[in-house]
This record gives C-alpha cells, sequence and structure tokens, in this order.
C-alpha cells in the first residue's frame, strides 16, 4: 500500500494525487497541518528530514520530491502511461522533449516564481534585497514564451500525449495565476482543458 503524507490545505502533494488517481494506483492519506507545523514534527522528518511534503511510503521506504515521487509511481505500472512508450523508434527524442520541458520549467520558471511566492505571499517569512520581486517577474516573463510557445498547436506541452509534464505544468501556470502573472489565452486554454480531465483532483 503508499501511503500519500499531504497538507489538510491543497499544494503541490495534489499533483501527486492526481498521478496516482491517473495510474489506478490504490493509496492511503494521512494529512498533516501546516498551519501546526506538523511537517517538522519528528515523526514526519524522519519520512522527509527536509520536513516538506509530499511524500510517499511505500514497501516501507520513503520517498520524497513531487516529480521523482510521480516518475517513481510512473514506473510501478507495467505501461509507464505518463511517459512516452519506450517500444517507440523515437523514443529518445520522445523522452528528450520531455525532459527539456520539465528542466526549463524548473529552473527557468519554477525557482523564480518560489523567490517570488516568498516575498509576495510569505511575507517577512526572509527577506530580499529591493528589488527582487520586480527581477523574479522578469525573468518569469523572459521563460514564459518559450514554455507557452511548446504549446502551439498542441494539447499537451511535451509531445502528442498526455505526460507527467502537463502534472507539472499545470501546477506551474496555475501557480502563476495565482502569483498575478498573465498568461497567453491558448495557455489558460490548456489548463482549463487539463482540469476537465476525469481524473484531474477536483476536492
Ligand atoms: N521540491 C519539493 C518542494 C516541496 C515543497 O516546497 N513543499 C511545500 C508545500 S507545496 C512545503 O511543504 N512547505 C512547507 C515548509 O517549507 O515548511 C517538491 O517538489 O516536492
Amino acid at each position: 500500500m503508499i501511503t500519500l503524507y499531504k497538507y489538510t490545505h491543497h499544494s503541490r502533494a495534489e499533483t501527486v494525487v492526481w498521478a496516482l488517481t491517473e495510474l489506478g494506483l490504490e493509496y492511503e492519506v494521512k494529512e498533516l497541518d501546516a498551519y501546526k507545523f506538523e511537517q517538522k514534527s519528528p515523526e514526519f522528518l524522519a519520512i522527509n528530514p527536509f520536513g516538506k511534503i509530499p511524500a510517499i511510503t511505500h514497501n516501507g521506504k520513503h520517498f520524497t520530491e513531487s516529480l521523482a515521487i510521480i516518475e517513481y509511481l510512473n514506473e510501478l505500472h507495467p505501461d509507464h502511461p505518463l511517459t512516452p512508450n519506450r517500444e517507440d523508434d523515437d523514443f529518445a527524442e520522445k523522452n528528450y522533449k520531455l525532459r527539456q520541458v520539465i528542466s526549463f520549467g524548473m529552473i527557468e520558471i519554477e525557482s523564480y516564481i518560489w523567490i517570488l511566492t516568498k516575498i509576495k505571499v510569505l511575507g517577512n517569512y526572509e527577506s530580499w534585497p529591493e528589488g527582487t520581486a520586480e527581477n523574479c517577474v522578469a525573468s518569469i516573463n523572459k521563460a514564459l514564451p518559450i514554455a507557452c510557445d511548446w504549446l502551439e498547436g498542441e494539447n499537451y506541452i511535451a509531445g502528442d500525449s498526455f505526460t507527467l509534464a502537463d502534472i507539472y505544468y499545470h501546477h506551474l501556470f496555475s501557480w502563476l495565476k495565482t502569483l498575478g502573472i498573465q498568461l497567453p489565452e491558448q495557455t489558460k486554454a490548456y489548463v482549463k482543458g487539463l482540469s476537465a480531465r476525469e481524473n484531474f483532483p477536483r476536492k
């Protein structure tokens, strides 16, 4: 049995819920209250020493980092449906595209989103030099057109089928929206389309 640790409130753990559902894997949920700092309890630190969710336990082992968890779950499925088909002749190219798209999102977009969130949402959590928020927005706006262009004429961000990159970018684009960063109409339609998937978590 897989146990997923998530917050009582909406967080990136929902990407793992989505993957679990897409993959049809059975799991149980243990909810932590972030407002009571339950993610910093000795019990949870034994699962993730970094004190963050999501984490899963499976076969007595602990797994952390949302994307790596989704990769692991995809490997548990005999067909690995969230990554390109390994039998395809152009697997290497398709797999490169998937990794390229994810890597770009994490480094060129999410790193700035995270600092911006610390400044704009988490307030006095840490102090950053004046102008950091503006620099983050500028960096995001420089990278965003590259990611949005991958959707030109496509339903999915990393090729012709739904992959773990779509789960990741749904999270990324939704996060940008909450920070007030404008997305092109086509990107908004992509996010809306993914949210309409049968297995999208709606809690
Ligand atoms: N890179 C990690 C980031 C995990 C993360 O930042 N989790 C947040 C919630 S979305 C958290 O638990 N924050 C609590 C804290 O920093 O104390 C992942 O993708 O799993």
